[in-house]
């Protein structure tokens, strides 16, 4: 087993990974912002290093800070968590060519599915379900038009370099799509420092499923089943839940055996997502690979009962999976919330600032995964996600109860944040009765109660 891992992030995830090293007796090690001094995984960690001044470009995003200080700590891994450097196939090369661990996939694995149209071919091939569209990147505007024709309209543009929703456009004629085509090809110029592009079939209300999954360094591959994410934000998921209840067991095998074909075809280790488009039809496609642990992944272990960092840090240290398919079953049903910092009534701008306040939900059924705690300084630099609640059960009503029981007892005071529209999301009849596809939130805010989200008028004088 490893011995000591420093872990290259900060916030809940830092937590959730020094707890499970914990429990298997690693050795820590936390990097940290001039801005995150006061933070729980700095306390909790036993060993810290500072890397740099509060805004992330200067700290968790600088390779060679974190590199030098996993040296001078002398660890056998770097834990990555999500977001920051942990799709970042260079950091993982030099972690690599540094001889230190890094606690995912072989970082050509992670750059294959980072090209979002590799990724693509690739699962193909293996004869995993892909949206219709172009075969790799498209370059001459003229050619793109004419694979748009016959795939048919309405058309999706994306950045090869993109995926999570970014540098993406929607065609709806040729007209249209000379235009939308060099706008999505700048906007990917910019954001990425590369341009190119490729073209899917548009899949109108889709619902986003993914599956976890599991795979050693010897080749052994398994699911463990899906998350439904489709309650979205501008391409930020507000409440993930597992099982989907939009899906029969028999989609459910079809869709596992495609995401383990899709894992097996780019020789993958580690925990991974991939996430699939499911159509009013059932029908389902590929659309992206992700080679980290996700936010939601504590929905899975809920369901499964299976640790999923703890299953990353074996997998990194060589041992073979202990579970076959067969032995993974789904037991419960899990819905977690993203609560954040943010203030509805403004768009959900950021509210970063000092909780004055706070009392996290508990009791039967309820996982509260978060940094935060009363006298908290939330900083204005990074992301505004400052908990999850995770709320399970035996069955969606049961567990949907519990999470709203568990929303009306979070008590934070000081700052703004998303519980009021969260809760009213856990009552709307769309969503219990159905579940939601990725148009929800946007029809939702059409029927959901104004005050939720708007500010309240100025009281008149009279
Ligand atoms: C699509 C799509 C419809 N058709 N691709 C957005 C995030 C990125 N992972 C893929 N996304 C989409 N790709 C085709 N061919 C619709 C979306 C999409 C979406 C997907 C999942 C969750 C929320 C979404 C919101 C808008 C659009």
């Amino acid at each position: 087993m490893l011995k000591k891992i420093l872990i290259a992030n900060r916030g809940e995830i830092a937590l959730r990974i020094i707890r499970a090293c914990r429990e298997l007796g690693i050795e820590t090690v936390a990097v940290y912002s001039e801005a995150d001094e006061q933070s729980l995984h700095v306390q909790l960690a036993d060993g810290a290093i500072c890397i740099g001044p509060g805004p992330s470009g200067e700290s968790y995003l600088r390779p060679e800070r974190i590199i030098a200080a996993a040296e001078i700590a002398d660890v056998d891994a770097i834990h990555p968590g999500y977001g920051f450097l942990a799709e970042d196939d260079d950091f993982a090369e030099q972690c690599e060519e540094c001889k230190i661990k890094f606690i995912g996939p072989r970082s050509e694995t992670i750059a294959l599915m980072g090209n979002k149209a590799r990724a693509r071919e690739t699962v193909k091939a293996a004869g995993v379900p892909t949206v219709p569209g172009s075969a790799g990147a498209v370059e001459d505007p003229a050619e793109a038009v004419k694979i748009a024709e016959q795939i048919g309209f309405p058309v999706i543009i994306k950045a090869v370099a993109g995926g999570g929703g970014r540098g993406m456009r929607l065609a709806h004629n040729a007209v249209s799509f000379q235009k939308e085509f060099n706008a999505a090809s700048n906007e990917a110029l910019k954001a990425f420092g590369d341009g190119s592009v490729y073209v899917e079939k548009y899949i109108e209300e889709p619902r986003h499923i993914e599956f976890q999954i599991l795979a050693d360094e010897h080749g052994n591959v398994i699911h463990l089943g899906e998350r439904d994410c489709s309650v979205q934000r501008r391409h930020q998921k507000v409440i993930e839940e597992a099982p989907s209840p939009f899906l029969t067991p028999e989609l459910r095998e079809k869709m596992g055996k495609a995401a383990v074909a899709a894992a097996e075809a780019c020789n993958y280790w580690n925990a991974g997502t991939i996430e699939f488009l499911v159509d009013k039809h059932r029908n389902f496609y590929f659309i992206e690979m992700n080679t980290r642990i996700q936010v939601e992944h504590p929905v899975t272990e809920e369901v499964t009962g299976i640790d999923l960092i703890k299953q990353q840090l074996r997998i990194a240290a060589g041992e073979k999976l202990q579970f076959k398919q067969d032995d993974i079953k789904i037991k419960a049903h899990a819905i977690e919330i993203r609560v954040c910092a943010e203030d509805p009534a403004r768009n959900f701008a950021p509210s970063p600032g000092e909780i004055t306040l706070y009392y996290p939900p508990g009791g039967h059924g309820v996982r509260v995964d978060s940094h935060v705690y009363g006298g908290y300084h939330i900083p204005p630099y990074y992301d505004s996600m400052i908990s999850k609640v995770v709320a399970y059960g035996p069955n969606r009503e049961i567990a949907l109860d519990r999470a709203y029981r568990a929303l009306s007892e979070y008590l934070i005071r000081g700052i703004k944040t998303n519980i009021s529209f969260c809760r009213a999301i856990l009552r709307d009849p769309v969503f219990v009765e159905q579940g939601a596809t990725t148009r929800f939130i946007e029809d939702f805010f059409k029927r959901a109660p104004k005050d939720l989200f708007e500010k309240p008028e100025e009281p008149k004088e009279s």
